[in-house]
């Protein structure tokens, strides 16, 4: 998703890793080098001041532990700093009247139409909500028939007045429409900020009174998509942002920046043209993927959410027992590509961050797939540890190469880490928890 970004970290992790503890040159020399990389990354001047600083005196203050390289110490500072500048924690929609009410706002192209409704198939499948959209983007015809082609598919109804070609007069209408506890505004987008604009977006917060006002960013346009939620924080006021596009070629400023510039929490993201690519932004998923972690948090959801509750429970039982072996990876794994979209599946797993296509990912399933059948059953049961010279053996056997077995090894290790956490993940997840992955592995 980061790419370049993901792998400036994790040569420095590895330059890092060769020294036996942080100094206050090894530290110097790595906070510059982070410095250059955010900043490439397009993540503001001021923030990554900020950020840099923060981690100088944090890797500082840290006290060595026995077994954990410099390089696992220093990157934990950064995870963790990465995810207090994301917000800590997962946010969620402050929907407190009896007809709730979202608007929302954001530049041309950035997703308005598209995450209206996302957010309202989302809202109503698992809250139970029933929702209405309104158009307010009456300028384009096909904007309406937009919505209301989303609205058919995800069985959601659209407010339109045919003819009517001012915003104010529809959103005055639909406050008098009954029956519905949800209604989701899509609005007008320009493709610069404008007063015509932000003087209309006024106009309508007042006849609405939102309970959020969210500001649909296009990730891809980075430091432009922070400044422009700038804009409209000072003009309209936003309560939140949704983080669009994160599944092309996006740059880490605006995930990054945003929150730290508007000061209002990013409540999810968008990673797809579909309905269902949507998901809640969570600040320690972002910082594991900005650090090529994998994102196993994603992967634990997802997975919980379409396993079956017979396979899941055995598979939960098997990793909370730590009687999960390398043959229940496998299994994991063709059940999880049985699950359909394997790419966006695969980016998930650790170390697999930047998969270009579908062919790519089928092959790295294969690849694993051989390292696990090259394994001995005593080493796929974990009953024989996988000291160098078998690894040696196993990237022989399976036409890979050490470091890839090193990967999967180190994959199935942190699998097993997060899995012990798992009763408590969605809600308690903790900060510190996560870290720890970096620091015993
Ligand atoms: N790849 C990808 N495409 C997206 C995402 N969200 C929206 N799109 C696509 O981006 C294009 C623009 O999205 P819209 O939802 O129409 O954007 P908008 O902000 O309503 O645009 P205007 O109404 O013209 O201001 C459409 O083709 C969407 O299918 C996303 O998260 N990822
Ligand atoms: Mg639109």
């Amino acid at each position: 998703m980061f790419g370049s970004l993901t792998k400036k970290f994790q040569e420095l992790s590895v330059a890092l890793s060769r020294e036996k503890v942080l100094t206050e040159k090894n530290i110097s020399e790595a906070v510059r080098t982070v410095r250059l990389a955010l900043l490439d990354a397009d993540v503001g001047y001021s923030v990554v001041s900020d950020f840099v600083k923060k981690v100088k005196e944090k890797a500082l203050g840290s006290v060595s532990v026995k077994g954990v390289t410099a390089g696992d110490q220093f990157i934990k500072v950064v995870h963790e700093e990465l995810v207090s500048l994301m917000g800590s924690e997962e946010s969620s929609l402050q929907l407190k009247k009896p007809v709730a009410k979202i608007l929302l706002c954001g530049l041309q192209g950035s997703g308005k139409t598209t995450h209206a409704a996302k957010l309202a198939k989302m809202l109503k499948e698992k809250f139970s909500k029933n929702p209405l959209l309104v158009a307010l983007d009456l300028q384009r015809p096909a904007a309406i028939l937009q919505l209301e082609t989303l609205g058919k598919l995800i069985g959601v109804p659209v407010f339109t007045i045919p003819g009517e070609k001012n915003p104010l007069v529809v959103a005055k209408q639909v406050l008098k429409e009954g029956g519905y506890d949800l209604l989701i505004f899509d609005t007008a987008g320009r493709l610069h900020v404008d007063e015509a604009l932000m003087d209309e977006l006024l106009h309508i917060k007042k006849i609405v009174e939102p309970d959020e006002v969210l500001f649909i960013a296009n990730s891809a346009a980075g430091q432009d998509a922070v400044k422009t939620a700038k804009e409209f924080d000072c003009r309209i006021g936003i309560t939140g942002s949704i983080l669009t596009m994160l599944d092309g070629s996006t740059r880490a400023g605006a995930a990054l920046s945003i929150r730290e510039i508007t000061g209002k929490p990013l409540l999810y993201e968008g990673i797809g043209e579909k309905v269902d690519d949507f998901r809640l932004f969570n600040p320690i998923s972002m910082a594991d993927r900005i650090l090529g972690m994998g994102d196993i948090i994603n992967l634990v959801k997802k997975a919980e959410e379409q396993f079956s509750q017979e396979e899941n429970d055995d598979l939960e039982k098997k990793l909370r027992k730590s009687t999960f072996t390398f043959d229940d990876y496998l299994k994991q794994m063709k059940m999880i590509r049985k699950m359909g979209s394997i790419k966006g599946l695969l980016k998930m797993m650790p170390g697999m961050g930047d998969l270009p296509d579908i062919d790519q990912s089928e092959k790295e399933f294969a690849r694993i797939e051989s390292m696990i059948l090259s394994m001995t059953q005593g080493e796929r049961n974990c009953k024989d540890e996988l000291v160098p010279s078998r690894r040696r053996r196993i990237a022989k056997g399976s036409g890979t190469s050490m470091d890839e077995v090193n990967k999967l090894v180190k994959g199935f290790k942190q699998l097993l880490k997060f899995a012990k956490l798992m009763p408590g993940l969605k809600k308690k997840f903790s900060h510190e928890e996560a870290s720890s992955l970096f620091s015993k592995r």
